[in-house]
């Protein structure tokens, strides 16, 4: 079975956003108009509690964008953001989320960041991704979202490891870009290890 595969389309994501990506809200529609072609829809969230290892704010000194080791894992250090009930880390209201759609919440530890829908950094803890598209049957995903760079790449590249036929929708994704050419080079990391970029 092939499922559908939408990351992290949360508020502080998008336009007005803590950790806002250009255009990012121009996903939403897109994975709108396609989600009726899918028979398993999965969104993952990220969702973070506050004293989150991952946010500048908790690292003396630390700015945003930097790179620090944090338990041992490169961490980049981010705003604030998806924090664990706020209005941040809710989906864009507009995104057509439904009763019989799966949710995959990711990063709710606060000693390791997690880009993957599927593992965290440290690669210690599963989310329970990899178990619900194996329950299902899904032998095939299709992946949009945010962001390119990080969490849909990430996620890419783990369901490739787990043996997953992999499509990602590039009219659906949208990049951070912290250093211009990181989404690009995003795209080529991806389909080097296999993801069809379409
Ligand atoms: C993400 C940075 C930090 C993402 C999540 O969803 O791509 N990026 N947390
Ligand atoms: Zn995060």
């Amino acid at each position: 079975m092939k499922a559908l595969l939408a990351v992290d389309v949360q508020n502080d994501f998008c336009p007005g956003g803590s950790l806002a990506v250009a255009r990012g809200d121009q996903v939403v529609p897109y994975i709108n108009s396609i989600r009726d072609g899918y028979a398993l829809v999965i969104f993952t969230q990220d969702w973070h509690p506050p004293d989150h290892a991952s946010f500048a704010s908790n690292h003396p000194g630390a700015r945003v964008g930097e790179l620090r080791e944090v338990n041992g894992v490169r961490q980049i250090m981010w705003p604030d953001h998806c924090v664990q009930h706020t209005r941040g880390a809710e989906f864009h209201d507009a995104l057509d989320v439904r009763p019989q759609d799966k949710v995959v919440r990711k990063g709710e530890l606060t000693a390791v960041d997690s880009y993957s829908g599927f593992l965290d950094n440290d690669r210690q803890h599963e989310t329970g991704l990899r178990g619900l598209l194996q329950q299902q049957d899904v032998d095939e995903v299709d992946v949009a979202g945010l962001a390119t760079d990080y969490c849909v790449k990430f996620t890419v590249l783990d369901a490739l490891q787990a043996g997953l036929r992999v499509r990602v929708l590039r009219a659906g994704c949208r990049a951070v870009n912290l250093n211009p050419g990181d989404e690009e080079a995003a795209y080529r990391e991806m389909a080097q290890a296999g993801a069809q970029v379409v």
